[in-house]
């Protein structure tokens, strides 16, 4: 019956321009702003749904920036599934992969909102077509990175006096190494003990500047290292991660499940890194966490500092994954002066709890939508 008709009428999308709260820095590139594209996808039923294409610093985090990222869904992802049931979500994400290579931020904001138009049509959870929830909630840690020790402590102990976040990441590589060691230290020492700290240096050290300095990182009981390598780099970092006491995380190193393999094959890290941007899709997340798996990598999962939309449909995955070792980093919410979602992510007591409403299960906010959509 029409209600429950699942057909694609429309896929539209604007570019937004988020405030944070505070500027943001990697060792490559700093933020006072996010830009995402907003995808709408109509339904035959009249269900509207959401996703959302997070970027960092234009086309620098990777290479989509959210320009192109909505120039190809409008030119070329969008026309291909237009009557398509939004149900036939394998044969929607084939037809998009045959419409653009790589591309992967533009197909997962697109795949995502199909997923919470066809769930809102047929009163189901997204989580109920990836194989439904596992868990009601995980763990969410805080990345610092302002770049200033003093800054950063202040923070952290605000978000654990809050009871907000207890886990935290550190970004490496905007300073010098030795820079960012009395940064590390410092911040490390003003910390409760135990608490759990994860450096990302974003590509940002050599191989040589990594032998240097993981025994210090060793000492100070960090708990993670992500990325400390450029990605092209895979026989250097497995050199690394050989003799590191601390794990290496995989992020930028591997967006598609090819390059998954490559890394997990080339033992260059045993953390992975999950996250939309990277893997194209909600389904193609699921696989790459079960790749991972196979491979005996534990699981982190990863964020590009979404809104509450984006940060949802990661929640739709993670919610169904038999093992998410790390928990996950989807603090972007929080780092909006204004979330574009008004009901359904809920941070609690250190953990975001899982949206279990229909499709992504958040309501989103239409008027700061509206405001902060950028002008044509
Ligand atoms: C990244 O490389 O992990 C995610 C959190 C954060 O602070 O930066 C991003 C990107
Ligand atoms: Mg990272």
């Amino acid at each position: 019956d029409a209600q429950r008709d699942t057909r694609i009428d429309a896929i539209e999308t604007r570019i937004v321009d988020c405030i944070t709260t505070r500027r943001h820095k990697l060792s490559n590139t700093e933020i006072t702003h996010q830009s995402y594209v907003i995808v709408e996808a109509k339904l035959a039923s009249g269900a509207v749904g959401y996703g959302e294409a997070s970027t960092l610093g234009g086309p620098r985090w990777s290479e989509e920036s959210v320009e192109a990222i909505r120039a190809n869904i409008d030119t070329y992802i969008a026309p291909v599934l237009i009557g398509q049931p939004a149900l036939a979500f394998e044969a929607n994400a084939m037809r998009m992969k045959k419409a653009v290579s790589r591309n992967s931020s533009a197909r997962a904001a697109v795949e995502s909102a199909l997923y919470d138009a066809a769930g809102k049509t047929l009163d189901l959870p997204a989580a109920a077509f990836l194989g439904g929830q596992v868990r009601d909630r995980t763990e969410v840690l805080w990345a610092l990175a302002s770049g200033d020790a003093e800054q950063e402590i202040e923070e952290a102990r605000a978000k654990l006096a809050a009871r907000e976040h207890r886990r935290f990441k550190i970004k490496l590589g905007f300073h010098s190494p030795a820079e960012d060691m009395v940064r590390l230290r410092r911040i490390m020492s003003a910390m409760p003990d135990g608490t759990e700290m994860v450096v990302d240096v974003n590509q940002g050290w050599s191989e040589a500047t990594a032998i240097r300095y993981l025994p210090e990182l060793a000492e100070l009981g960090v708990a993670l290292i992500e990325q400390p390598l450029h990605p092209g780099q895979l026989a250097a970092t497995a050199r690394i991660a050989a003799r590191s006491a601390i794990p290496i995380m995989t992020d930028e190193a591997a967006f598609t499940n090819q390059e998954l393999v490559q890394n997990a094959t080339a033992a260059s890290g045993s953390v992975y890194s999950l996250k939309l941007v990277k893997s194209g899709g909600l389904q193609e997340l699921k696989r790459a966490a079960g790749i991972a798996g196979a491979f005996g990598m534990e699981l982190y999962g990863g964020c590009l500092l979404e809104s509450g939309i984006g940060a949802a449909a990661h929640m739709a995955v993670f919610s169904t994954l038999p093992t998410l070792e790390w928990g996950c980093e989807h603090f972007g919410p929080r780092i909006l002066k204004t979330d574009l979602t008004s009901a359904g992510l809920v941070y609690e007591d250190f953990h975001i709890l899982m949206p279990s409403g229909p499709g992504l299960g958040i309501a989103v906010d239409r008027d700061v939508l509206r405001d902060a959509t950028r002008k044509a």
